[in-house]
């Protein structure tokens, strides 16, 4: 897929992008990320992208044409239809399956504010899409370009190896990992649980989602749908909620 960044600056969420699964991704031709930089459709010695806001206040606003401009430019550079997203905190929270959806578009032009925000109008007349990565704020919308860039990257055929790829689908169910150990067995910070060094195979399997559906009860219940859980799913997470306030009961006991 082909994903143009528009930016001050571009070469910050391409350095994002130049490592790991992302990195190899582009190498492999799955993914081409190009930048395209306002500033450099701005008019003047001065090349001013931003203004201060009508109605006073604090910060300044993004100008409307240079950013037109450059998405224009950006459109223009390759003949697929593009699907515009504005990255901003005032956007839909960006999950996994909304990652799934734009991953399986022919292209993006990622929107990147700095400042106050960008001018109304603009994104009335450009933007498809306006994506926020969570309840924080962070001072421009490259970092979260840059995190929308490696979830889609690694969802394109291909982008990951047999063992990512194997991982990848036994999160797909919607609870969290469970936890992995590797050697030593012992070690002054604990030992690796028993179960894992038995060989039995289904009672490994057993046990890590028994962990999943526990940690997310515990950490994600948002996550948790337990009506849909099938019935042995429901046995597992009763089976660690059970340990659980054994656990909280007797601080001491090996539960
Ligand atoms: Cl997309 N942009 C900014 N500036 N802050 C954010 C964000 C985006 N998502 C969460 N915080």
């Amino acid at each position: 897929m082909r994903v143009d960044i528009v930016s001050l600056f571009p070469e910050f969420v391409a350095q994002c992008a130049a490592f790991g699964v992302v990195g190899r991704a582009q190498e492999r031709a799955l993914l081409s990320l190009h930048g395209w930089n306002p500033r450099d459709y701005a008019p003047g010695n001065y090349r001013r992208v931003d203004d201060r806001p009508f109605g006073g206040g604090p910060g300044m606003v993004m100008l409307i044409d240079p950013l037109h401009d450059a998405i224009e430019a950006a459109r223009a550079a390759d003949p697929a239809d593009a699907h515009v997203v504005y990255l901003t905190p005032q956007g839909t929270r960006l999950t996994q399956a909304k990652v799934r959806e734009l991953a399986a578009l022919p292209r993006l032009i990622l929107l990147c504010g700095r400042y106050e925000g960008v001018d109304e109008r603009l994104i009335e007349a450009e933007v498809d899409e306006e994506l926020s990565i969570g309840d924080y704020v962070l001072s421009g919308g490259e970092l979260a370009a840059a995190v929308l860039v490696d979830a889609v990257a690694r969802l394109q055929e291909g982008a990951l190896n047999d063992a990512e790829s194997a991982l990848q689908d036994s999160f797909e169910g919607g609870v969290l990992d469970c936890p992995h150990y590797t050697r030593p067995v012992e070690h002054a910070l604990g030992k690796v649980p028993d179960v894992l060094l038995s060989g039995n195979h289904a009672q490994i399997a057993r046990w890590r989602r028994m962990e999943s559906l526990g940690r997310t009860w515990l950490r994600r219940p948002d996550l948790l749908d337990e009506q849909g859980l099938g019935k042995a799913d429901r046995a597992l997470l009763e089976d660690f909620r059970a340990r659980y306030l054994r656990g909280l009961d007797e601080p001491d006991g090996d539960a």
